[in-house]
Protein backbone atom coordinates (compact mmCIF):
# COMPACT_ATOMS: atom_id res chain seq x y z
CA UNK A 1 0.00 0.00 0.00
CA UNK A 2 1.59 3.18 -0.67
CA UNK A 3 1.10 6.06 1.66
CA UNK A 4 -1.34 9.07 1.29
CA UNK A 5 -0.93 12.57 1.86
CA UNK A 6 -2.63 15.47 1.70
CA UNK A 7 -1.34 18.89 0.48
CA UNK A 8 -3.05 22.01 1.46
CA UNK A 9 -1.38 25.07 -0.80
CA UNK A 10 -0.71 22.30 -3.51
CA UNK A 11 -1.21 25.44 -6.45
CA UNK A 12 1.43 27.60 -4.87
CA UNK A 13 5.21 27.20 -5.21
CA UNK A 14 6.35 24.88 -2.50
CA UNK A 15 2.67 22.98 -3.08
CA UNK A 16 3.61 21.96 -6.87
CA UNK A 17 7.33 20.82 -5.79
CA UNK A 18 6.50 19.06 -2.85
CA UNK A 19 3.37 16.93 -5.46
CA UNK A 20 5.75 16.10 -7.40
CA UNK A 21 8.41 14.58 -4.85
CA UNK A 22 5.71 12.88 -2.72
CA UNK A 23 4.58 11.42 -6.28
CA UNK A 24 8.11 10.09 -7.35
CA UNK A 25 8.27 8.86 -4.01
CA UNK A 26 5.65 6.71 -4.85
CA UNK A 27 2.47 8.15 -3.00
CA UNK A 28 -0.64 9.05 -3.30
CA UNK A 29 -0.90 12.73 -3.65
CA UNK A 30 -4.40 14.69 -2.80
CA UNK A 31 -4.33 18.15 -3.52
CA UNK A 32 -7.07 20.83 -2.10
CA UNK A 33 -7.53 23.61 -4.54
CA UNK A 34 -9.78 26.75 -4.09
CA UNK A 35 -12.57 27.30 -6.39
CA UNK A 36 -12.09 30.30 -8.95
CA UNK A 37 -13.46 31.90 -11.99
CA UNK A 38 -9.95 30.76 -13.63
CA UNK A 39 -7.69 28.23 -12.95
CA UNK A 40 -5.05 28.46 -11.06
CA UNK A 41 -3.66 24.89 -11.15
CA UNK A 42 -0.57 26.30 -14.02
CA UNK A 43 2.08 25.18 -11.27
CA UNK A 44 0.71 21.46 -11.38
CA UNK A 45 -0.62 20.98 -14.78
CA UNK A 46 2.00 18.61 -15.53
CA UNK A 47 1.01 16.57 -12.88
CA UNK A 48 -2.46 16.30 -13.85
CA UNK A 49 -3.61 12.75 -14.04
CA UNK A 50 -7.27 11.80 -15.71
CA UNK A 51 -8.76 10.20 -12.09
CA UNK A 52 -10.40 7.81 -14.07
CA UNK A 53 -6.93 5.99 -15.11
CA UNK A 54 -6.96 3.39 -12.78
CA UNK A 55 -3.13 4.30 -12.52
CA UNK A 56 -3.68 7.99 -11.21
CA UNK A 57 -2.06 8.37 -7.79
CA UNK A 58 -2.45 12.85 -7.72
CA UNK A 59 -6.49 13.46 -7.10
CA UNK A 60 -7.42 17.03 -6.80
CA UNK A 61 -10.28 18.15 -4.33
CA UNK A 62 -12.27 21.62 -3.86
CA UNK A 63 -11.80 22.91 -0.35
CA UNK A 64 -11.07 25.74 1.73
CA UNK A 65 -9.00 26.81 5.60
CA UNK A 66 -11.71 28.84 6.02
CA UNK A 67 -13.99 26.15 6.19
CA UNK A 68 -13.74 23.75 8.64
CA UNK A 69 -15.92 21.60 8.03
CA UNK A 70 -15.26 20.70 4.52
CA UNK A 71 -11.68 20.35 5.59
CA UNK A 72 -12.89 17.35 8.30
CA UNK A 73 -15.12 15.63 5.91
CA UNK A 74 -12.33 15.23 3.27
CA UNK A 75 -10.02 14.23 6.00
CA UNK A 76 -12.48 11.30 6.96
CA UNK A 77 -12.80 10.60 3.22
CA UNK A 78 -9.33 10.62 2.22
CA UNK A 79 -7.79 8.81 5.57
CA UNK A 80 -3.87 10.57 4.56
CA UNK A 81 -0.87 9.45 6.52
CA UNK A 82 0.89 13.10 5.81
CA UNK A 83 -0.84 16.39 5.99
CA UNK A 84 1.36 19.29 4.32
CA UNK A 85 -0.14 22.58 5.28
CA UNK A 86 1.25 25.11 2.88
CA UNK A 87 -1.84 27.19 2.66
CA UNK A 88 -1.80 30.37 3.51
CA UNK A 89 -1.80 33.99 2.63
CA UNK A 90 1.42 34.35 1.82
CA UNK A 91 2.02 37.80 0.98
CA UNK A 92 3.91 39.72 3.87
CA UNK A 93 3.23 43.49 2.29
CA UNK A 94 -0.67 42.11 1.26
CA UNK A 95 -1.18 41.20 5.11
CA UNK A 96 -0.87 44.82 5.28
CA UNK A 97 -3.68 45.58 3.51
CA UNK A 98 -6.02 42.23 3.87
CA UNK A 99 -4.78 41.75 8.03
CA UNK A 100 -7.94 39.89 8.82
CA UNK A 101 -8.16 37.59 6.17
CA UNK A 102 -4.50 37.01 6.46
CA UNK A 103 -5.24 36.15 10.09
CA UNK A 104 -8.68 33.80 8.80
CA UNK A 105 -6.43 32.14 6.68
CA UNK A 106 -2.86 31.95 7.77
CA UNK A 107 -3.72 31.80 11.38
CA UNK A 108 -6.99 30.08 12.23
CA UNK A 109 -6.52 28.09 9.00
CA UNK A 110 -4.00 26.07 11.04
CA UNK A 111 -6.12 25.53 13.53
CA UNK A 112 -9.07 24.32 11.83
CA UNK A 113 -6.73 22.15 9.89
CA UNK A 114 -5.28 20.41 13.34
CA UNK A 115 -8.84 20.61 14.80
CA UNK A 116 -10.29 18.24 11.90
CA UNK A 117 -7.71 16.13 12.22
CA UNK A 118 -8.10 15.47 16.09
CA UNK A 119 -11.97 15.21 15.36
CA UNK A 120 -11.59 12.85 13.01
CA UNK A 121 -9.36 10.36 15.35
CA UNK A 122 -6.89 10.06 12.54
CA UNK A 123 -3.08 8.69 13.43
CA UNK A 124 -1.92 11.73 11.11
CA UNK A 125 1.68 13.64 11.15
CA UNK A 126 0.88 17.18 10.68
CA UNK A 127 3.45 19.27 8.87
CA UNK A 128 2.73 23.35 9.39
CA UNK A 129 5.05 25.82 7.04
CA UNK A 130 6.24 28.23 9.50
CA UNK A 131 8.48 30.95 8.53
CA UNK A 132 10.93 32.97 9.52
CA UNK A 133 9.09 35.56 9.25
CA UNK A 134 8.14 34.83 12.90
CA UNK A 135 11.44 35.68 13.98
CA UNK A 136 11.00 39.70 12.87
CA UNK A 137 13.08 42.21 14.63
CA UNK A 138 14.97 39.90 16.54
CA UNK A 139 18.66 40.25 15.20
CA UNK A 140 20.30 36.92 13.22
CA UNK A 141 21.70 34.66 13.34
CA UNK A 142 18.00 33.01 14.09
CA UNK A 143 17.36 29.29 15.04
CA UNK A 144 15.05 27.03 16.52
CA UNK A 145 15.88 28.93 19.64
CA UNK A 146 15.55 32.38 18.63
CA UNK A 147 12.53 34.59 20.02
CA UNK A 148 9.86 35.56 17.94
CA UNK A 149 9.00 39.18 17.24
CA UNK A 150 6.94 38.84 14.07
CA UNK A 151 6.48 42.81 12.11
CA UNK A 152 3.30 41.82 10.10
CA UNK A 153 -0.08 40.79 10.14
CA UNK A 154 1.59 37.73 8.35
CA UNK A 155 4.63 37.27 10.69
CA UNK A 156 2.19 37.69 13.72
CA UNK A 157 -0.68 35.14 11.95
CA UNK A 158 2.77 32.52 11.85
CA UNK A 159 3.40 32.87 15.27
CA UNK A 160 -0.05 31.78 16.03
CA UNK A 161 -0.18 28.75 13.86
CA UNK A 162 3.42 27.47 15.08
CA UNK A 163 2.14 27.90 18.64
CA UNK A 164 -1.72 25.60 17.91
CA UNK A 165 1.34 23.18 16.12
CA UNK A 166 3.19 23.19 18.99
CA UNK A 167 0.10 23.03 21.63
CA UNK A 168 -1.69 20.23 19.50
CA UNK A 169 1.33 18.29 19.92
CA UNK A 170 1.94 18.71 23.61
CA UNK A 171 -1.80 18.50 24.27
CA UNK A 172 -2.61 15.67 22.20
CA UNK A 173 0.34 14.01 21.53
CA UNK A 174 -0.32 14.29 17.38
CA UNK A 175 2.84 14.08 15.59
CA UNK A 176 3.12 17.58 14.46
CA UNK A 177 6.09 20.10 13.44
CA UNK A 178 7.17 23.39 12.27
CA UNK A 179 9.12 23.59 9.22
CA UNK A 180 10.77 27.17 10.16
CA UNK A 181 11.54 28.19 6.19
CA UNK A 182 14.05 31.16 5.25
CA UNK A 183 13.10 32.19 2.04
CA UNK A 184 12.61 30.19 -0.60
CA UNK A 185 12.42 30.59 -4.55
CA UNK A 186 12.16 29.02 -8.43
CA UNK A 187 11.16 29.87 -11.85
CA UNK A 188 7.89 28.81 -10.38
CA UNK A 189 7.79 31.80 -7.25
CA UNK A 190 4.55 34.30 -7.62
CA UNK A 191 5.50 37.34 -9.31
CA UNK A 192 5.09 39.76 -6.94
CA UNK A 193 7.78 38.50 -4.54
CA UNK A 194 10.99 40.59 -5.14
CA UNK A 195 13.35 37.43 -6.55
CA UNK A 196 10.71 36.91 -9.37
CA UNK A 197 10.02 39.88 -9.91
CA UNK A 198 13.42 41.18 -10.27
CA UNK A 199 14.71 37.71 -12.58
CA UNK A 200 11.71 38.23 -14.53
CA UNK A 201 12.14 42.35 -15.23
CA UNK A 202 15.79 41.48 -16.18
CA UNK A 203 15.46 39.32 -18.76
CA UNK A 204 12.33 41.26 -20.07
CA UNK A 205 14.66 44.55 -20.09
CA UNK A 206 17.36 42.45 -21.86
CA UNK A 207 14.90 41.60 -24.58
CA UNK A 208 13.60 45.28 -24.98
CA UNK A 209 10.50 44.31 -23.95
CA UNK A 210 10.38 46.36 -20.35
CA UNK A 211 12.39 49.59 -19.40
CA UNK A 212 12.22 49.89 -15.54
CA UNK A 213 12.01 48.46 -12.92
CA UNK A 214 10.14 49.50 -9.83
CA UNK A 215 11.00 48.95 -6.13
CA UNK A 216 11.37 49.71 -2.57
CA UNK A 217 13.85 48.68 0.32
CA UNK A 218 17.21 47.07 -1.32
CA UNK A 219 18.75 47.00 1.85
CA UNK A 220 16.67 44.23 3.39
CA UNK A 221 19.36 41.52 3.86
CA UNK A 222 17.58 38.11 3.12
CA UNK A 223 18.92 33.88 3.09
CA UNK A 224 17.00 32.98 -0.04
CA UNK A 225 17.41 29.21 -0.86
CA UNK A 226 15.86 26.86 -3.85
CA UNK A 227 12.52 25.77 -3.05
CA UNK A 228 13.00 22.30 -4.73
CA UNK A 229 15.17 21.67 -1.99
CA UNK A 230 13.67 22.79 0.66
CA UNK A 231 10.44 20.88 0.55
CA UNK A 232 12.72 17.29 0.48
CA UNK A 233 13.41 19.36 3.87
CA UNK A 234 9.69 18.96 4.42
CA UNK A 235 9.37 15.87 3.80
CA UNK A 236 12.51 14.35 5.87
CA UNK A 237 10.44 16.39 9.31
CA UNK A 238 7.75 13.75 8.92
CA UNK A 239 9.86 11.01 8.28
CA UNK A 240 11.38 11.58 11.85
CA UNK A 241 11.40 9.41 14.65
CA UNK A 242 10.01 12.28 17.13
CA UNK A 243 8.22 15.06 15.73
CA UNK A 244 10.19 18.74 16.38
CA UNK A 245 10.79 22.08 14.86
CA UNK A 246 13.24 22.58 12.39
CA UNK A 247 15.12 26.14 10.52
CA UNK A 248 15.91 25.02 6.98
CA UNK A 249 18.01 27.98 5.51
CA UNK A 250 21.29 28.70 3.77
CA UNK A 251 22.91 30.20 6.70
CA UNK A 252 24.52 33.27 3.83
CA UNK A 253 23.20 36.61 4.26
CA UNK A 254 22.61 38.87 0.54
CA UNK A 255 20.58 42.18 0.25
CA UNK A 256 18.20 42.49 -2.39
CA UNK A 257 20.69 45.09 -3.91
CA UNK A 258 23.08 41.76 -4.09
CA UNK A 259 19.79 39.68 -5.55
CA UNK A 260 19.68 42.57 -8.52
CA UNK A 261 23.41 42.63 -9.31
CA UNK A 262 23.42 38.86 -9.89
CA UNK A 263 20.36 38.80 -12.57
CA UNK A 264 21.44 41.66 -14.15
CA UNK A 265 25.02 40.77 -14.62
CA UNK A 266 24.00 37.31 -16.16
CA UNK A 267 21.79 39.34 -18.98
CA UNK A 268 25.18 41.61 -19.59
CA UNK A 269 22.90 44.66 -17.61
CA UNK A 270 24.00 47.47 -15.20
CA UNK A 271 20.94 47.19 -12.91
CA UNK A 272 21.75 50.88 -11.79
CA UNK A 273 19.93 52.32 -15.11
CA UNK A 274 16.99 50.45 -14.93
CA UNK A 275 15.84 50.64 -11.44
CA UNK A 276 13.74 52.84 -9.64
CA UNK A 277 12.27 53.31 -6.16
CA UNK A 278 8.34 53.72 -5.51
CA UNK A 279 7.33 53.78 -2.29
CA UNK A 280 4.25 52.11 -2.65
CA UNK A 281 6.99 48.58 -2.31
CA UNK A 282 8.02 49.93 1.17
CA UNK A 283 6.38 47.75 4.35
CA UNK A 284 5.02 49.90 7.38
CA UNK A 285 7.42 47.72 9.34
CA UNK A 286 10.22 46.14 7.75
CA UNK A 287 12.06 43.04 8.62
CA UNK A 288 15.98 44.36 8.35
CA UNK A 289 17.42 40.68 8.25
CA UNK A 290 17.13 37.05 8.33
CA UNK A 291 19.61 35.09 8.27
CA UNK A 292 19.24 31.21 9.12
CA UNK A 293 21.07 28.41 11.24
CA UNK A 294 20.11 25.42 10.54
CA UNK A 295 22.65 23.10 11.89
CA UNK A 296 19.60 21.25 13.78
CA UNK A 297 18.31 20.25 10.42
CA UNK A 298 21.95 19.00 8.97
CA UNK A 299 22.46 16.93 12.31
CA UNK A 300 19.29 15.67 12.92
CA UNK A 301 17.51 15.01 9.46
CA UNK A 302 21.00 15.27 7.22
CA UNK A 303 19.78 18.41 5.41
CA UNK A 304 21.39 21.31 3.92
CA UNK A 305 20.92 23.75 1.40
CA UNK A 306 22.62 23.02 -2.21
CA UNK A 307 22.48 25.72 -3.87
CA UNK A 308 23.20 29.12 -2.76
CA UNK A 309 21.80 32.69 -3.43
CA UNK A 310 24.14 33.55 -6.20
CA UNK A 311 23.00 30.22 -8.35
CA UNK A 312 19.85 30.51 -7.56
CA UNK A 313 19.56 34.17 -9.03
CA UNK A 314 21.00 32.42 -12.21
CA UNK A 315 18.82 30.10 -12.31
CA UNK A 316 15.52 32.26 -12.04
CA UNK A 317 17.03 34.64 -14.56
CA UNK A 318 18.19 31.69 -17.38
CA UNK A 319 14.47 30.30 -16.95
CA UNK A 320 13.24 33.88 -17.40
CA UNK A 321 15.49 34.41 -20.68
CA UNK A 322 13.74 30.56 -21.93
CA UNK A 323 10.15 31.58 -21.17
CA UNK A 324 10.54 34.79 -23.12
CA UNK A 325 12.79 33.15 -26.53
CA UNK A 326 10.21 29.72 -25.91
CA UNK A 327 13.21 27.66 -25.96
P1 LIG B 1 2.26 30.57 -2.44
O1 LIG B 1 1.71 31.91 -2.19
O2 LIG B 1 2.95 30.29 -3.74
O3 LIG B 1 1.08 29.48 -2.30
C1 LIG B 1 0.07 29.61 -1.33
C2 LIG B 1 -0.95 28.52 -1.55
O4 LIG B 1 -2.00 28.66 -0.57
C3 LIG B 1 -1.66 28.55 -2.93
O5 LIG B 1 -1.86 27.24 -3.36
C4 LIG B 1 -2.98 29.23 -2.58
O6 LIG B 1 -4.02 28.92 -3.49
C5 LIG B 1 -3.25 28.60 -1.22
N1 LIG B 1 -4.25 29.31 -0.42
C6 LIG B 1 -4.26 30.62 -0.07
N2 LIG B 1 -5.32 30.89 0.70
C7 LIG B 1 -6.02 29.74 0.82
C8 LIG B 1 -7.22 29.37 1.49
N3 LIG B 1 -7.94 30.26 2.17
N4 LIG B 1 -7.64 28.07 1.40
C9 LIG B 1 -6.94 27.16 0.70
N5 LIG B 1 -5.79 27.46 0.05
C10 LIG B 1 -5.34 28.73 0.10
O7 LIG B 1 3.22 30.22 -1.20
P2 LIG B 1 4.58 29.33 -1.15
O8 LIG B 1 4.37 28.10 -1.93
O9 LIG B 1 5.74 30.22 -1.43
O10 LIG B 1 4.66 28.99 0.40
C11 LIG B 1 4.01 27.85 0.95
C12 LIG B 1 3.78 28.06 2.45
O11 LIG B 1 5.02 28.25 3.10
C13 LIG B 1 2.94 29.29 2.79
O12 LIG B 1 2.20 28.97 3.94
C14 LIG B 1 3.97 30.35 3.11
O13 LIG B 1 3.42 31.31 3.98
C15 LIG B 1 5.02 29.50 3.79
N6 LIG B 1 6.39 29.99 3.69
C16 LIG B 1 6.92 30.30 2.47
C17 LIG B 1 8.24 30.68 2.37
C18 LIG B 1 8.86 31.02 1.06
O14 LIG B 1 9.94 31.61 1.07
N7 LIG B 1 8.28 30.63 -0.06
C19 LIG B 1 9.09 30.77 3.58
C20 LIG B 1 8.43 30.38 4.81
C21 LIG B 1 7.12 30.00 4.84
P3 LIG B 1 -4.19 29.76 -4.87
O15 LIG B 1 -3.20 29.17 -5.85
O16 LIG B 1 -5.61 29.48 -5.23
O17 LIG B 1 -3.92 31.19 -4.57
P1 LIG C 1 9.33 38.35 2.19
O1 LIG C 1 9.50 38.30 0.60
O2 LIG C 1 8.61 39.57 2.63
O3 LIG C 1 10.69 38.12 2.77
O4 LIG C 1 8.36 37.11 2.45
P2 LIG C 1 9.43 39.43 -0.51
O5 LIG C 1 10.09 38.86 -1.71
O6 LIG C 1 8.05 39.97 -0.67
O7 LIG C 1 10.34 40.61 0.11
C1 LIG C 1 11.70 40.43 0.42
C2 LIG C 1 12.33 41.77 0.73
O8 LIG C 1 12.40 42.54 -0.46
C3 LIG C 1 11.99 43.87 -0.16
N1 LIG C 1 11.50 44.52 -1.40
C4 LIG C 1 10.41 44.15 -2.11
N2 LIG C 1 9.54 43.11 -1.94
C5 LIG C 1 8.54 42.96 -2.85
N3 LIG C 1 7.69 41.93 -2.72
N4 LIG C 1 8.39 43.82 -3.90
C6 LIG C 1 9.24 44.89 -4.12
O9 LIG C 1 9.07 45.64 -5.06
C7 LIG C 1 10.31 45.05 -3.18
N5 LIG C 1 11.33 45.94 -3.07
C8 LIG C 1 12.03 45.61 -1.99
C9 LIG C 1 10.93 43.71 0.90
O10 LIG C 1 10.70 44.93 1.59
C10 LIG C 1 11.55 42.61 1.75
O11 LIG C 1 12.42 43.16 2.69
C11 LIG C 1 8.57 35.86 1.81
C12 LIG C 1 7.20 35.17 1.67
O12 LIG C 1 7.37 34.02 0.87
C13 LIG C 1 6.65 34.75 3.01
O13 LIG C 1 5.48 33.94 2.81
C14 LIG C 1 7.71 33.93 3.74
O14 LIG C 1 7.23 33.52 4.99
C15 LIG C 1 8.98 34.73 3.89
O15 LIG C 1 9.44 35.06 2.59
C16 LIG C 1 10.09 33.95 4.59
Amino acid sequence: MSKKALITGITGQDGSYLAELLLEKGYEVHGLVRRASTFNTERIDHLYEDPHDPGARLFLHYADLTDGSRLATLLERIGPDEVYNLAAQSHVRVSFDEPEFTGQTTGMGSTRLLEAIRSTGLQTRYYQASSSEMFGATPPPQSEATPFWPRSPYGAAKVYAYWMTRNYREAYGMFAVNGILFNHESPRRGETFVTRKISVAAARIAAGKQDRLYLGNLDAVRDWGYAKEYVEGMWRMLQADEPSDYVLATGAPYTVRDFLGFCFEHVGLDWQEHVEFDPRYLRPTEVDALIGDASKAATELGWTAEVHTPELARIMTEAEVRRLTGD
